[in-house]
């Protein structure tokens, strides 16, 4: 292949020049990536494509014909409905698991802190402790803050057990979209139960209405969103502090010449936020001059790299998409990793190089890698042999191999709820001011990841662009923010592409008009978010002008945040479909039908600037419903 070939198929792969440059050098150095992959894999089966195959039990795997041929049921006897309703379940429940899972093990951490058991983490955010604390029923008044903690994260960690079967959080939302949910049986009871229950249901011979599987699903993404990615967002504010906006860099060129490069990919705060706090030891950095270092350069990727970001202000390298050409920079000491959008393919990217893969969970191991295992007890002492080991792998680097793209690019983060607020001057007020005066037309929520599907971030960037443009106000979190950051939307200098209005609110306040609001958990400060906007309207989620969208979505957690946001009243637009078209009355009733219940559906759109248009025509029937 030639230069200029490899060039091309760079520019077909992703939008990002930096992105771009090192794609090149995978294909020059003939460096596998899921780009080549996923070309290996086509043609991709259309059953599975379609959802209608199913290899739940040992009859089967059935696939159902999806012209109407003879195999209309599995040998269960199962239809096409059931099938796809329960895969569209299996895929939903993981990706809640996923969250909530993450969610148990910060909430876990909070109490070994407040116990004294665990090193190097303190209640760094007192207020919010506060607050929370007042939400669960649990004295605050003249006690030490530890005592508290440790109530509240007893407190928590009962939501995630099938006693209570009531979740504190999900009374944060306004008493309208609450009716919707207890009159449509939907309401959420305990973080496991949902997940343990749809997994029942999935079982042969159980769940087989595909109505009753759907409203499951919404029941399992709501105990996600309003608990377990809840419980993971609040309880990492109190231990690391709440996000205040702060700037940083973004992109491949976030890697450093001289010193020594650590990744930090994956979701979950716990260990990577004690790696940030131990690199400024004097030690470690003495020892990183002795092997001929000028430094520790820490760069984040994916959502733990969204946290350290909007908590840290630490660099962040990329998205989904990334991993693997960060280490064909040939300039990676180390990649450190916990769990969830790690290809298991990274050790063997790694032996390309002289990088070093390091898992950290037991329940994230992959063959090739280095495990040294995290346990709060010893953080500290882990994350400093972590960043030993990166260290003295310095030396091996070979320079003859290593490109850094020049030039990274400026964004701002930070934007968790309560800043939004503050810096509303502490209510929404002044905002739902401008949404009524039309300055603002309203608000979307842009999530969700890479998928090679689609030219890496050009979902995200375009809808954004395109949203702003309409006076719309975008907020991000995951690999769409990212995404948007490496395009320069990030800046409040952005604001020059917004439609007049926006532009001159942004402008006012020194702010973006694209808000970073954290990683994939961070999703839950969306709701929070509209769940106060609509509190002191004194309406539902599901009557203001809001929207979502998962331009670029590849991951079952994406299926359960999309549910949530559905079902908590939010308008979607995907921009990948999602395996459900071989059932028109599945799809029927996601697209459609779920508009008598929420007042919000599901929409699946390619074309990102056709989303904007679906986004902007929901926003004007709710601004329409609300006589503004
Ligand atoms: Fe993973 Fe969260 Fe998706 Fe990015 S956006 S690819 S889930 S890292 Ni959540
Ligand atoms: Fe086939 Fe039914 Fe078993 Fe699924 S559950 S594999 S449809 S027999």
């Amino acid at each position: 292949m030639t230069g200029k070939e490899s060039i091309e198929i760079a520019q077909q792969r992703a939008m990002d020049r930096t992105d771009q440059e090192i794609i090149t050098k995978t294909i020059e150095e003939g460096v596998e990536t899921a780009w080549d992959r996923f070309a290996l894999q086509q043609p991709q089966c259309g059953f599975g494509q379609l959802g209608v195959c199913c290899n739940n039990c040992a009859m089967g795997p059935c696939r159902i014909d999806p012209f109407g041929g003879k195999t209309s049921r599995g040998v269960c006897g199962a239809d096409v409905d059931t099938i796809v309703a329960r895969n569209l379940l299996d895929d939903l429940c993981v990706g809640a698991a996923a969250h909530s899972d993450h969610g148990r093990e910060v909430v876990e951490v909070l109490l070994e802190t407040a116990e004294g058991k665990a090193q190097g983490y303190q209640i760094t955010d007192v207020e919010k402790l506060t607050v929370l604390a007042k939400e669960y029923g649990i004295k605050t008044d003249g006690r030490d803050p530890k005592d508290v903690a440790k109530d509240l994260a007893i407190g928590i960690l009962e939501e995630f057990g099938t006693v209570k079967n009531r979740l504190q959080l999900s009374e944060r939302a306004p008493e309208p979209t609450r009716e919707i949910w207890k009159k449509a049986g939907v309401m959420p009871r305990s973080i496991d139960r949902e997940i343990v229950e749809a997994m029942h249901r999935i079982h042969m011979g159980v769940d087989a209405d595909y109505v009753n599987i759907l409203l499951h699903a919404m029941r399992t993404s709501l105990s996600d969103g309003w608990g377990g990615s809840m419980a993971a967002t609040e309880c990492s504010d109190i231990l690391f502090g709440t996000p205040t906006p702060i700037t940083s860099i973004t992109n491949l060129a976030t890697l450093s010449k001289d010193k020594v490069n650590i990744v930090l990919h994956g979701h979950n705060p716990l260990l990577s936020q004690i790696i940030v706090n131990t690199a400024e030891d004097a030690e470690l950095k003495r020892l990183a001059e002795e092997k001929g270092a000028k430094g520790i350069n820490l760069v984040g990727m994916c959502c733990t790299g969204n946290e350290l970001l909007m908590r840290s202000g630490i660099p962040i390298a990329g998205s989904f998409l990334d991993q693997e050409l960060a280490i064909a920079t040939g300039a990676v000491e180390a990649m450190i990793v916990d769990y969830q959008c790690i290809f298991p393919s990274v050790p063997a990217t790694a032996s390309c190089y002289h990088t070093k893969v390091i898992t950290t969970s037991s329940k994230a191991k992959i063959i090739g890698a280095s495990y040294m295992e995290f346990n709060p007890e010893n953080a500290v002492d882990t994350a400093k042999s972590i960043i030993k080991l990166a260290i003295e792998n310095f030396p091996n680097r070979n320079p003859d191999r290593v490109r850094i793209p020049e030039r990274p690019m400026k964004l701002m983060a930070g934007f968790s709820e309560e800043t939004i607020r503050k810096a509303l001057g502490g209510s929404y007020k002044a905002l739902i001011d401008a949404i009524v005066a039309g300055t603002i037309k309203g608000c979307v929520g842009i999530v969700g990841c890479n998928n090679p599907r689609i030219k890496q971030d050009y979902g995200h960037i375009t809808l954004a662009k395109e949203l702003i443009k309409r006076n719309i106000l975008v907020v991000e979190t995951g690999c769409s923010a990212i995404a948007c950051g490496k395009a320069g939307l990030l800046v409040p200098e952005a604001a020059s592409l917004a439609g007049e209005g926006l532009a001159s609110v942004c402008k006012l306040l020194g702010i973006p008009p694209v808000l970073h609001m954290g990683s994939c958990v961070d999703c839950s400060r969306i709701l929070v978010l509209a769940a106060n906007i609509a509190k002191e309207l004194g309406v539902g989620i599901g009557d203001l002008p809001i929207g979502g969208a998962a331009p670029e979505w590849y991951s079952q957690k994406a299926v359960s945040i999309g549910t949530y946001f559905v079902s908590s009243g939010v308008y979607t637009v995907l921009g990948i479909p999602p395996k459900i078209f071989g059932s028109s009355n599945v799809l029927n009733l996601l697209a459609d039908g779920l508009k008598g219940i929420t007042n919000s559906a599901f929409a699946v759109e390619p074309d990102p600037v056709k989303a904007a248009d679906l986004l902007e025509a929901e926003i004007n029937r709710k601004r329409k419903a609300l006589n503004i």
